[in-house]
């Protein structure tokens, strides 16, 4: 059974099994993000419960975030831009950089630091009702949660470029096309895909998992040549380990699951 409690303010936790269930809970403000919010999520991920193998982050309404809390920039010094926006790095390196695959329920409102946050999330599950913007622009500030540096590797430089420069807006069904969702699902549906996601991911292989978070994408950033060292290594230590060992035994013995076509189409 679950048993649901808080994180902070905003965010409200359940433990089922080993997946954490994590809802953003600030419907009155379309889950706009503040400072408390941001830290929270950080601090969860920086450290979560035993036994946790995989997170669901979600909304507990029909909106996943507003973006960032304006109010909270109204009277903040230069200075301050610059550490808040750091702030925001830090805890959402904590999301991406984790030892926890998080699964993401984008629906409604994916605004600004909301879809920053969600690109921060490693397999994201998009209801039809999701939609994407960058408003920075109309509002005389520009992305700091990460977005340039995360979502031009998502959708490419000059796309971003067009969302802050014109206000487009971006619909769940070209989200999915450009890379922003890995999944689109009908409304109503996404808590479920992402749990059932959740639980996939969770019988990996924790170490698999493990290289995925952060081998994986630094690999990605490296050159072919260094790359491909890496990934050797990062190979070999995975398929050393006691549990890939009898993993592999299972599947010659015919006792492991086989590779269904079609499995998990979005
Ligand atoms: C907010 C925020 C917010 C709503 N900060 N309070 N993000 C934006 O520029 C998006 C701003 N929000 C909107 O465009 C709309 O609110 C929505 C399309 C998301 C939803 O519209 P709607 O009609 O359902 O709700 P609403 O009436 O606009 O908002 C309900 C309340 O939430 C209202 O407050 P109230 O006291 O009048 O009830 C809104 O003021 C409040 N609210 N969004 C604060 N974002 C690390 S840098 C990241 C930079 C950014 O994220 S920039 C993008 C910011």
């Amino acid at each position: 059974m679950g048993n649901p409690s808080r994180l902070g303010e905003h965010v409200a936790v359940e433990i089922r099994e080993q997946i954490a269930i994590l809802s953003l809970d600030r419907p009155e403000k379309r889950n706009a993000l503040d400072g408390g919010t941001v830290r929270a999520l950080g601090s969860f991920f920086e450290a979560p419960p035993p036994g946790i193998a995989a997170a669901v982050l979600t909304s507990s309404s029909d909106h996943f975030s507003a973006g960032l809390d304006l109010s909270e920039l109204t009277t903040t010094t230069v200075f301050e831009g610059v550490l808040h926006s750091r702030g925001w790095h830090e805890q959402f390196d904590k999301i991406q950089f984790g030892t926890v695959p998080v699964v993401s329920v984008l629906r409604g409102a994916v605004i600004g630091g909301g879809l920053e946050l969600a690109i921060s999330t490693h397999v994201r599950v998009a209801e039809a009702s999701a939609y994407y913007a960058l408003p920075e622009g109309s509002r005389g500030i520009f992305v700091g949660g990460g977005g340039s540096m995360r979502l031009p590797r998502l959708i490419g430089v000059h796309r971003m470029a067009d969302m802050m420069l014109t206000g487009r807006v971006i619909d769940a069904k070209a989200g999915l096309d450009l890379g922003i969702s890995q999944y689109l699902v009908d409304d109503g549906e996404g808590l479920a895909t992402a749990i059932g996601l959740a639980e996939r991911i969770s019988q990996n292989s924790p170490i698999t998992n493990y290289a995925v978070l952060q081998a994986l994408p630094r690999i990605a950033e490296m050159g072919p040549q260094e790359g491909l060292f890496v990934e050797s290594l990062v190979a070999a230590i995975s398929q050393g380990s006691d549990e890939a060992k009898s993993l592999l035994e299972e599947f010659l013995a015919g006792r492991a699951a086989k590779v269904v076509a079609n499995e998990g189409a979005p």
